[in-house]
């Protein structure tokens, strides 16, 4: 049974990353025409959003995905006006998109608590319908995760992202000595020493011609989109054709912030490359030359740390994990004090800012490398 469950996790990988669900609001209860009664009204479908949901959970829990709100009651000599059927509620994750059929969003579910009317129930049969009830709305609606993962692994096939996902955290993706290993993305958590976890997301490997649809191409580049900060992975001097696969699809993704991992450092003449990468990041134009003209980056992408890793011998493993976590912390301390000054802001206290917000990197003219 065990094996079982690993085989299925390594076939469809651990992220279930969106959701169609059958929605129907509850049919109205029928009216008493003799006495001019009116029935219930059906009951509605919401989207709840809980912070310990996830849609695996969902999808497990229900395998058949059909919400169906309850049916109003008819109306009696006993009770005329018929009571209304029960809504129904679907706890989902937080940061959610709802969409219909259509691909019209419907809404988001973005804090603990938010709320959201899917389908609503039919009205009770009344003097107005002949007391004839009407059935609840009927939809398909899709739950689309926002955000997968706080990081998310960027490198060319081979380059030993799923082996880095093993050696950080638990999660066991498969690792092979051929392209396109990974074709799903994968979840690992990392797990620090004071409680705090940390997301990271394995990724099928990118390469040129992504950002036309060539091999995983526009799959892969829509989960990187849905990572807080990106951690390039390679094993030689790749980094900037993927810097340019990015940008050529969309210039934002490179607004996020971004550490670079070169790995296989217990591989003969990796020292040797790492030097060479080192000067290639701090001089990039010196290096241009090599590249088509096409495929030089225009955005002078900066790293906040460079970590040289080997994950066969563990060695920077340790390091880049603190580098990972200093990162996010960073931001989301950023994120925090603008929120506050927002608040303050409302409140008409107009605080003195305390952090200015980092210049664009194509604004930046030296790279912000640190090699750790
Ligand atoms: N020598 C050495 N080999 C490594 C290291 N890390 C990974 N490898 C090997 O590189 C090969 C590819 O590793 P994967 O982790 O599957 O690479 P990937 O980037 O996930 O590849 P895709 O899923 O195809 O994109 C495997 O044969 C690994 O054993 C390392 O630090 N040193
Ligand atoms: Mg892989």
């Amino acid at each position: 049974m065990v094996h079982l469950s690993r085989i299925c996790y390594r076939k469809y990988g651990n992220l279930v990353d969106n959701l169609r669900l059958y929605v129907r609001g509850g049919s109205g209860g029928m009216g008493l025409p003799r006495l001019g009664g009116q029935g219930g009204k059906g009951g509605d479908v919401w989207m709840v959003s809980k912070k310990e949901v996830t849609l695996k959970r969902i999808k497990d829990k229900y395998p058949h995905k059909r919400f169906i709100g309850g049916v109003g009651a008819n109306s009696s000599v006993q009770a005329l006006k018929g009571e209304k059927g029960g809504d129904y509620e679907l706890h989902v994750p937080v940061g959610i998109t709802v969409t219909n059929d259509i691909g019209r969003v419907m809404g988001e579910l973005n804090a603990e608590g938010d709320r959201l009317l899917v389908a609503k129930g039919g009205q009770g049969g009344s003097f107005h319908s002949a007391f004839t009830p009407s059935k609840g709305q009927t939809k398909h609606i899709r739950l689309d995760l926002k955000l997968i993962a706080d990081v998310g692994l960027v490198g060319f096939p081979n380059a030993g992202k799923s082996s880095l996902l093993t050696v950080i955290s638990h999660a066991s993706p498969q690792i092979a000595n051929y392209a396109f290993t990974t074709l799903r993305p994968e979840i690992g958590k990392v797990m620090y020493e004071d409680h705090k976890q940390i997301s990271v997301a394995d990724l099928p490997g990118l390469i040129e011609g992504a950002h036309l649809n060539k091999g995983m191409g526009h799959k892969f580049l829509k989960h990187v989109e849905r990572t807080k900060q990106l951690l390039f992975v390679v094993s030689g001097y790749e980094y900037s054709n993927q810097v340019r696969e990015l940008e050529l699809y969309k210039e934002d993704l490179l607004s996020k912030p971004a550490l670079l991992v070169v790995n296989k450092m217990d591989l003969p003449g990796a020292q040797h490359r790492l030097e060479e990468l080192q000067q290639q990041l701090q001089n990039p134009e010196e290096f241009s030359h090599l590249l088509p003209e096409d495929m030089i980056p225009r955005t002078n992408l900066a790293f906040r740390d460079v970590v040289p890793i080997s994950t066969v011998t563990g060695s920077g493993i340790d390091q880049l994990k603190r580098c990972l976590r200093q990162s996010l912390d960073k931001d989301a301390a950023r994120v925090t004090e603008a929120l506050h000054g927002d608040r303050l802001h409302g409140v008409g206290i107009f605080p003195v800012p305390k952090w200015r917000p980092e210049p664009s990197r194509a604004a930046q003219s030296e790279p912000d490398l640190q090699l750790v």
